[in-house]
């Protein structure tokens, strides 16, 4: 049982309790408990079986919630939050994925006007109803109306992070069956889109009633939905859905480029090998009857002319002519990346201390970080003026003296206010080894006050980079209304780099928009926004958006030394 899991069924706890008007002590004791999960880089279930060891030590998880982890660990399920899905109907859930609609808002939804889905919402908004009550007014209600088009689109969809660990236990717990030689996931999951539909996994075996009794059996799986001979459809508790498909060894290649995709991608395969006077299906190339390929997927790619294409690509966005002309790029990889340019401390937002930022990432292998807190403009999270960053900075050089073996800049991620200055003057700004710039407020302004915002901050002079930069947030928040041409333009001009955010939520800049960033010879920074020492956890995912968006270890700055790394940077 993965942490992410544990943590999805202690959010969706909290927001039903808060619904249902909970004590607000008892919801953020859940809301803590996820985000500890979520941080953890090692698994709760590990740390459950280690003798000697306890969950209740680690931050936010008390006896409570300890014995609430053992219970899913042990069943895959936690009776309470069974229960409380009983008692709120799962349109009122639908609502929260509304941009700034939150449980109290649902629930007042819920209980004044009695809805119970979006498209009753959407008819009341319509209706007038919802700016009567209290609380809400003529604005939220227009919000609430342009939000739920969003909250529709995202409720079909899950994050790669949830996807990535389903599928990595569903296909682990397989493996160990002997009747399955090989077992992998394909689909949008493989291919690391940002955001999963559903999961789609093959298996090679020769029992596929074996392997579809053990998928049914798995703690994660909720309901089989349909089993036919070959197929088998589940839901998993985490809501998402799963295909299970046993192929015999000659299609399993095929059967992988089949159902990896995208669809777009096998569309002109298919072609190709028509032209070729071949067959491509799901269960191999066929000339005629006769089957001539289907073992391997680069057998497949060979029947039609093609090298082995990395999933990451298949999207029909020129991968197959890059193929094609013997030009497909080498991908960035994990291992390329050197340094990491943002990350939180406890001077903002953080959990760790700059001393345990700098040994965790040196720890993996990292050369070189930045530490950039919050600015002032972010309250919330203790963001700092220009004072104590001066003191921060000062217990950063302290650090940097002592830690050897690491590079520490002394950073800010400093906010474009909404008037389009910057949060710090220029004159402590001009002291930072590094500024990440970066838009946290005001998102839903108008085209032309965001690309003031950001035209402003490229032309600073003491801004290195601009950090997540349409400030979306997948599930709920969408991104800042951007002229990206005339963004990137400027960004080339002035030398600043552009960020990959590596977090899940995030994952900003997207695959296409890093890709048009490269076409303007801009170096991209592929960083994890960490805020505690696990979350360099999530680096892997702003790779892969990466590779999606066909980068090289060449495209991104932070795979260089720290030394050549520097002179990208404007002060050098
Ligand atoms: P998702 O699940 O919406 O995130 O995206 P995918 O790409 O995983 O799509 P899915 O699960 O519907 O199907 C998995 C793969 O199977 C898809 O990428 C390509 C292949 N596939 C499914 N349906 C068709 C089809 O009608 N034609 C072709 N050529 N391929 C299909
Ligand atoms: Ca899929
Ligand atoms: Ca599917």
């Amino acid at each position: 049982m993965q942490n992410q899991h544990i943590a999805a069924i202690f959010n969706e706890v909290a927001d039903l309790l808060e619904i249902q008007g909970a004590n607000s002590f008892r919801v953020r004791a859940y809301r803590n408990g996820a985000r500890t999960l979520e941080n953890l880089s090692e698994s709760v279930a590990d740390l459950l079986a280690t003798p000697g060891r306890s969950i209740e030590a680690l931050e936010g998880i008390g006896k409570d919630l300890g014995a609430k982890i053992a219970v899913v660990v042990e069943t895959g399920q936690l009776p309470q939050l069974e229960e409380l899905r009983q008692q709120v109907p799962a349109g009122v859930m639908d609502m929260l994925r509304i941009p700034g609609l939150g449980p109290k808002k649902a629930a007042t939804l819920f209980k004044e006007l009695g809805l119970i889905s979006l498209a009753q919402l959407k008819e009341a908004c319509e209706a007038g109803k919802v700016a009567e009550l209290k609380g809400f007014g003529k604005k939220t209600q227009q919000s609430i109306l342009e939000g739920i088009p969003h909250a529709q689109e995202a409720g079909k969809r899950f994050l790669i992070s949830i996807a990535t660990a389903s599928a990595d236990e569903i296909v682990a717990d397989l493996k160990q069956l002997s009747s399955i030689s090989q077992v992998a996931v394909a689909g949008s999951c493989r291919r690391r889109k940002e955001t999963c539909g559903d999961l789609d996994v093959l298996a090679i075996s020769d029992n596929s009633a074996e392997a579809m009794d053990r998928l049914a059996a798995h703690p994660l799986v909720e309901k089989v939905l349909a089993r036919g001979e070959t197929k088998q459809r589940v839901r998993l508790r985490t809501g998402i859905e799963l295909d299970l498909r046993v192929v015999p060894a000659a299609s399993y290649g095929a059967a992988m480029q089949y159902f990896t995709g995208s669809k777009e991608h096998n569309i002109v395969i298919r072609r190709r090998a028509i032209e070729r006077g071949l067959k491509v299906n799901e269960y191999g190339v066929f000339r005629g009857e006769e089957y001539v390929a289907g073992r391997s997927e680069e057998e497949v790619y060979a029947a039609v002319g093609l090298p082995f294409i990395p999933p990451e690509l298949r999207e029909n966005r020129g991968e197959i002519e890059l193929a094609e002309a013997g030009k497909l790029p080498k991908l960035i990889e994990v291992a390329d990346i050197q340094g990491d340019l943002h990350m939180h401390t406890t001077a903002s937002d953080g959990k760790a201390t700059i001393r345990e930022m700098a040994e965790a990432a040196k720890a993996r292998g990292l050369k070189y970080i930045a530490i950039t807190d919050h600015s002032k403009r972010v309250s919330m999270a203790n963001g700092l003026d220009a004072t104590r960053l001066r003191e921060h900075w000062k217990a950063i050089r302290k650090v940097r003296e002592e830690v050897t073996g690491i590079e520490i800049l002394c950073g800010i991620e400093c906010d474009i206010l909404e008037d389009a200055t910057m949060d710090l003057d220029d004159e402590v700004l001009s002291e930072a080894d590094w500024v990440i710039a970066v838009l946290h407020y005001g998102l839903k302004q108008p085209r032309e006050q965001i690309m003031q915002r950001l035209l402003n901050a490229i032309r600073n002079p003491n801004v290195d980079a601009i950090g997540h930069p349409t400030g979306r947030m997948l599930s709920n928040r969408p991104p800042a209304d951007i002229d990206f041409t005339t963004f990137f333009k400027a960004a080339a001009d002035h030398g600043v780099l552009l960020e990959i955010n590596s977090s899940p939520e995030r994952l900003d800049l997207d695959d296409v928009q890093a890709a048009a960033a490269k076409s303007y010879g801009i170096p991209i920074i592929i960083d994890t926004d960490s805020h505690n020492t696990s979350g360099f956890n999530v680096l892997p995912y702003g790779v892969d958006q990466a590779r999606r968006a066909g980068l090289t270890k060449n495209d991104v700055a932070n795979t260089r030394p720290f030394a050549e790394f520097k002179r990208l940077l404007r002060k050098s």
